[in-house]
């Protein structure tokens, strides 16, 4: 999605279910207008914050005229997972995309292609593309442009998704976590912006990081607090980058136990 829109909107890591909500990206041009939903993949739900990704995808395919399914192509096809009930179900068009075949030579590729094609016959076309290296990207926007149904645009021109930047930052801040832990700890943190004052020259950003457990926090903050510290670097780094001016970037980190398991504390995270 964010290739197809230009725009740095959902954060990317090399870690399964890394996207966690339903993030709207708009594209305007001459004559049309795509309101993509970046939603969670789909996985079998085994505790609440998995139900809240599974409904985001649910709400997705019912809002959807067409859906985009994208498929990692470098897997081979017993790696795939299952084709989702919901998928199987949805009324809306339906666009196969095999991404990543900048990992496959161009036999594999056919293949993927014929393989698919046997799984989808109702596609409307199958497409591989490389979103790493923004090839056939455009191919895959003309293809969703001629499927699009008439309507009025939805959205202001100018509009880009209907995310804040509080929370594009608190997702921002969050991949560098992603990035730099191991195992549980990526899954236990949530983060929140909890104060986000512009001013001229300086963006002043105070960050929350939710973990479920003391023992993740000592994880999380490290020996003399040095894990954190980095993770404040980075994320400071990426934010400037991200909004154009200096960041005062403040973190803490707080024990919300059992964050993701509790129904009242997901929605007040903004889970709803
Ligand atoms: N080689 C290659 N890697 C890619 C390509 N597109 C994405 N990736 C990598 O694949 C990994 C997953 O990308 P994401 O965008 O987080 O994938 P996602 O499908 O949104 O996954 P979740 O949000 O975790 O459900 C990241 O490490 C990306 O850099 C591609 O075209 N080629
Ligand atoms: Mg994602």
């Amino acid at each position: 999605m964010n290739e197809l829109v230009g725009e740095r909107l959902s954060i990317i890591t090399p870690k399964a279910q890394t996207t966690r909500h339903r993030i709207l990206g708009i594209k305007t041009g001459d004559g049309y207008q795509i309101v993509y939903s970046d939603t969670p993949g789909m996985m079998e739900p085994h505790y609440a914050l998995h139900e809240a990704m599974v409904r985001f995808i649910k709400a997705s395919l019912e809002d959807a005229d067409l859906v985009v399914w994208v498929v990692d192509a470098s897997l081979s096809t017993e790696e795939q997972g299952a084709i989702p009930e919901l998928l199987q179900q949805s009324a809306a068009q339906l666009i196969i995309v095999l991404n990543k075949i900048d990992l496959l030579p161009q036999s594999a590729i056919a293949e993927a292609g014929q393989y698919w094609r046997s799984k989808f016959p109702q596609a409307k076309s199958i497409i591989g593309l490389s979103a790493l290296n923004k090839f056939n990207v455009s191919t895959l926007e003309q293809e969703i442009i001629a499927l699009l149904p008439e309507h009025p645009a939805y959205y202001e021109a100018d509009e880009l998704t209907d995310k804040t930047e509080r929370f594009l930052a608190a997702e921002l801040i969050r991949e560098q976590i992603f990035y730099r832990y191991k195992q549980e700890i990526p899954y236990s943190c949530q983060v929140e912006v909890v104060s986000f004052k512009p001013s001229h020259r300086l963006l002043s950003i105070s960050a929350v990081i939710y973990v479920e457990r003391e023992s993740q926090k000592g994880i999380l903050i490290g020996e003399g607090g040095k894990a954190l510290k980095q993770v404040a670097t980075s994320a400071r780094k990426v934010l400037e980058n991200y909004f154009g001016k200096k960041v005062f970037l403040e973190t803490t980190v707080k024990v919300e136990e059992n964050w993701r398991t509790d129904p009242r504390k997901l929605d007040r995270m903004g889970f709803q």
